[in-house]
């Protein structure tokens, strides 16, 4: 099967539950499962997994998310439903957290930020509960590999979801995993980098560490100021003066790195690589997660920046020299067929492999032979046949984003 080899030398896990792909946020949410499947068949069909060890994920327990997690709040997702959700929301101590009405709000949110209306960002669905515990549980035992020393490289591409706050569900993220993950390494490493090359800034792992010297968090994000539509690019945060909170012992343990739309690969590369050595030169930490959103590649369906697959998968392989214990999730990422390229070419490459550009034609997958029911748009992309980690042109974003069809 292509040559696949285990790497020598060290050991690669793969933590993943293919029950994650029955959430479904609703119809027009960017958030498609679909990009996790194609993910799941593209790592299967190059025959990565013969390069790895592989665990079914099994949901993390309601007492392992509260070591970050508000009680309430726990409580709270465990339960809900879209048919509990009225009944729940009268319940005192939960209706406690809704958010203040404004009047321009275009969706009616309900408590921890979770609402059912169809243009939420964190909408109530079927399965999510099912869904949040699952990708948090791939997490926390991708983490106990790594604490074991049974792995070097452990892997969660379904994770990664770093804008949940202890009781506050946000941009499509509702239980912090990066969080709880940092937290357990903190038992046993003195020192945790945190670096997230999504698109968005990670804001909710930096505010629940600003306080902790022992963590140091790096967000490479497209940030800057309001834009035609009077709106900052979400969450808002993460400026180059942000770095971590004043008078307190976290302070200067907090990076940004603010980056206007349309970044090409080599500017990335520079200011990735500079940056990032010269943190782990000063900071000295003894284990890393990177956060690998897939929306910073061009052609995102949110995102702003023009990079390709092949830089993307560079960030891994320039954090992997480092020889430090590494966790690799996911995050963001809207187009569905180059999150599933870039994902597999980084395990790939976290596994020492090479793949070949060509995607053989028998592991394309087809929506339409999935669980019954048909996924993403339904079509088969006749783009989807290569693994192109070079089709993003250089400095042409405002030309391609939301146009060219890869
Ligand atoms: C990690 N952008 C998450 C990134 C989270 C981004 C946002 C949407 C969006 C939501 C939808 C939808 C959308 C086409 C895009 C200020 C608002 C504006 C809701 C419409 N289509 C990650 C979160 C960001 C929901 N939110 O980092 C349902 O875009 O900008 C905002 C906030 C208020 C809420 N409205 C958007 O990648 C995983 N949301 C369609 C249907
Ligand atoms: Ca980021
Ligand atoms: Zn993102």
């Amino acid at each position: 099967e292509n040559n696949i080899t285990r790497p020598r030398g060290y050991k690669v896990s793969f933590h993943y539950n293919s029950r994650v792909e029955d959430m479904h946020f609703g119809k027009t949410h960017p958030m498609k499962p679909w990009r996790l499947t194609l993910t799941k068949h593209l790592v299967l069909g190059f025959g990565l997994h013969h390069a790895m060890d592989t665990y079914q994920a099994v949901a993390a327990g309601k007492d392992q998310i509260r070591a970050f997690h508000d009680s309430d709040y726990v409580d709270f997702l465990s339960e809900v439903a879209p048919e509990t959700f009225e009944e729940l929301c009268k319940i005192p101590r939960f209706y406690a957290h809704t958010p203040p009405r404004h009047e321009n709000d275009t969706v009616e949110l309900g408590p921890f930020n979770l609402s059912t209306s169809p243009g939420a960002d964190c909408p109530v669905f079927d399965g999510m509960s099912t869904y949040l515990f699952l990708y948090t549980g791939a997490t926390l035992h991708a983490t106990q590999k790594l604490l074991t020393g049974q792995s070097d490289i452990a892997i969660n591409w379904s994770g990664g979801l770093h804008h949940a706050h202890k009781s506050e569900a946000s941009g499509f993220c509702y239980i912090n995993d990066i969080v709880l993950s940092i937290l357990d390494l903190l038992r046993v490493h003195a020192r945790v980098l945190y670096i997230d090359i999504d698109v968005h800034h990670g804001d909710g792992v930096e505010e629940a560490f600003q306080r902790q010297p022992r963590v140091m968090t790096l967000s490479y994000h497209r940030y800057g100021p309001y834009d035609e539509t009077g709106h900052k690019f979400f969450p808002g945060t993460g400026d180059i003066s942000d770095i971590g909170l004043r008078g307190t012992v976290g302070e200067h343990f907090a990076l940004n790195v603010p980056i206007p739309s349309g970044i090409d690969d080599r500017q990335y590369s520079y200011l990735f690589e500079s940056i990032t050595s010269r943190t782990i030169e000063a900071f000295n930490p003894s284990c890393i997660v990177l956060q690998c959103g897939a929306d910073s590649l061009g052609g995102d369906r949110l995102g702003q920046f023009n990079i390709n697959i092949k830089q993307h998968g560079d960030c891994v392989s320039f954090v992997k020299k480092f020889r430090l214990p590494l966790l690799l999730l996911g995050g963001g990422g809207y187009t569905a067929r180059n999150v599933a390229r870039a994902w597999c070419h980084e395990t790939a490459l976290a596994t020492n492999n090479t793949l070949p550009d060509a995607i053989p034609m028998h592991i394309v997958p087809r929506p339409e032979a999935f669980s019954g029911r048909v996924h993403g748009d339904g079509k088969l992309y006749p783009s989807f046949q290569r693994l192109h980690l070079n089709d993003c042109k250089d400095g042409e974003l405002e030309a391609m984003v939301k146009q060219v069809d890869w």
